[in-house]
C-alpha cells in the first residue's frame, strides 16, 4: 500500500480538527511537538489502496518566528516529509484566511485547499468562483463541509493525486514589479550558496526582508552570508526610501494587495453586504 503524509493547515476555527477526526476517528494519537509544549495530533487511515497519515497542526495566521505554534507548523511544511498540505479555509473569511494559504505558497509547499463553510459565506451572499480560484492560485480547491463529511471522496482523491505530482517551486506570486525585483536580486544569491538549498529561495528571501530572527541567523552563517546581508541591507534601505515603510510592512501589503485582487476576481458578492448572525 502506498503512504501518503498530510499536514491540516489553517487559521484556527476552520475546521480542522473536525476534518481530522472525520476522516481518522479512533487511530489517533496525541502527544508533543518534540522539545516543544506545543500539542501534536496525528492519525491515520486507509483509503483506496493509499495509508494516509495525517498530523493536525497548530491553528495559524502567519507562518513568522513569533510563536511556537507558527515555527511548528513552518517547520513541518519545511522539513516534514510532507506529501501535501491541505489547507483548512473558512469560505465566510477568505481575505484573513488566504494571508496563511499566501505565506504557504511562498514556502513552496504542495497545496490543497479544502474549502469548509462555503454555506456561511453563501449567506453573505458571496458566490465564489472555485475553478477561477483554483487556477489563478495554482492548486486544487476542493469544496468540502467539515461537519456533514460532504467533498471528503474528492478532497482525497485530489490529494492522492496532488501527492505524486512533481512540487512545483516556482511562486506563482505577483507582489509588484518594485518589489519583486528586489526579492530577486536577494533570491539569486540564495540560490547560488549550496548550504542554503534545504528551503524555497524565495520565502528565505522574503523572510530575510522580513527580519525573521531565525532564517538571519542561518543565513548569516552560511558560506555566502556576508554577501546575501550585504544585498538584504541595501534592499531594506532602498524598499523604506521609496514606501516609507519598513519591508515587513510593504510585504504585507504586497500579499494583501495579491489576496484583493484575487477575490476581485473570484468572488461575487452583493453591492450592499448583508447583516449575518455568525
Ligand atoms: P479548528 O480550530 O480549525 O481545529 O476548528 P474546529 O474543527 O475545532 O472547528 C471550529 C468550530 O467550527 C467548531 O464549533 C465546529 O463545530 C465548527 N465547524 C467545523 N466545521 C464546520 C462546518 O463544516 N460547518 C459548520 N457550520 N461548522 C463547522
Ligand atoms: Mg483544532
Ligand atoms: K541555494
Amino acid at each position: 500500500m502506498k503512504n501518503c503524509i498530510v499536514g491540516l493547515a489553517g487559521n484556527p476555527n476552520v475546521g480542522k480538527t473536525t476534518v481530522f477526526n472525520q476522516l481518522t476517528g479512533m487511530h489517533q494519537h496525541v502527544g508533543n511537538w518534540p522539545g516543544k509544549t506545543v500539542e501534536r495530533a496525528e492519525g491515520h487511515f486507509d483509503y483506496n489502496d493509499v495509508r494516509f497519515d495525517v498530523v493536525d497542526l497548530p491553528g495559524n495566521y502567519a507562518l513568522s518566528a513569533h510563536s511556537i505554534e507558527e515555527i511548528v507548523s513552518r517547520d513541518f511544511i519545511i522539513d516534514g516529509d510532507s506529501d501535501v498540505i491541505v489547507n483548512v479555509v473558512d469560505a465566510a473569511n477568505l481575505e484573513r484566511n488566504l494571508y496563511l494559504t499566501v505565506q504557504m505558497m511562498e514556502l513552496g509547499a504542495n497545496l490543497v485547499m479544502a474549502l469548509n463553510m462555503n454555506d456561511f459565506a453563501q449567506k453573505k451572499g458571496h458566490i465564489i468562483d472555485i475553478k477561477a480560484m483554483s487556477e489563478l492560485l495554482g492548486f486544487p480547491v476542493i469544496e468540502i463541509s467539515a461537519k456533514d463529511k460532504t467533498g471528503f471522496d474528492e478532497l482525497l482523491s485530489t490529494v492522492k493525486k496532488q501527492a505524486s505530482k512533481p512540487k512545483d517551486t516556482s511562486v506563482k506570486l505577483a507582489y509588484g514589479d518594485e518589489l519583486k525585483e528586489h526579492v530577486e536580486e536577494i533570491r539569486v544569491l540564495i540560490e547560488k550558496d549550496n548550504s542554503l538549498n534545504d528551503v524555497s529561495s524565495f520565502w528565505t528571501a522574503v523572510k530575510l526582508l522580513e527580519n525573521d530572527e531565525i532564517v538571519l541567523e542561518k543565513v548569516k552563517n552560511s558560506s555566502s552570508g556576508n554577501k546575501i546581508m550585504d544585498k538584504v541591507n541595501a534592499v531594506s534601505k532602498h524598499l523604506q526610501d521609496i514606501y516609507g515603510e519598513v519591508p515587513e510592512e510593504v510585504i504585507a501589503n504586497a500579499r494583501y494587495a495579491y489576496i484583493d485582487g484575487l477575490i476581485k476576481e473570484t468572488v461575487q458578492k452583493p453591492a450592499v453586504e448583508k447583516p449575518t448572525l455568525t
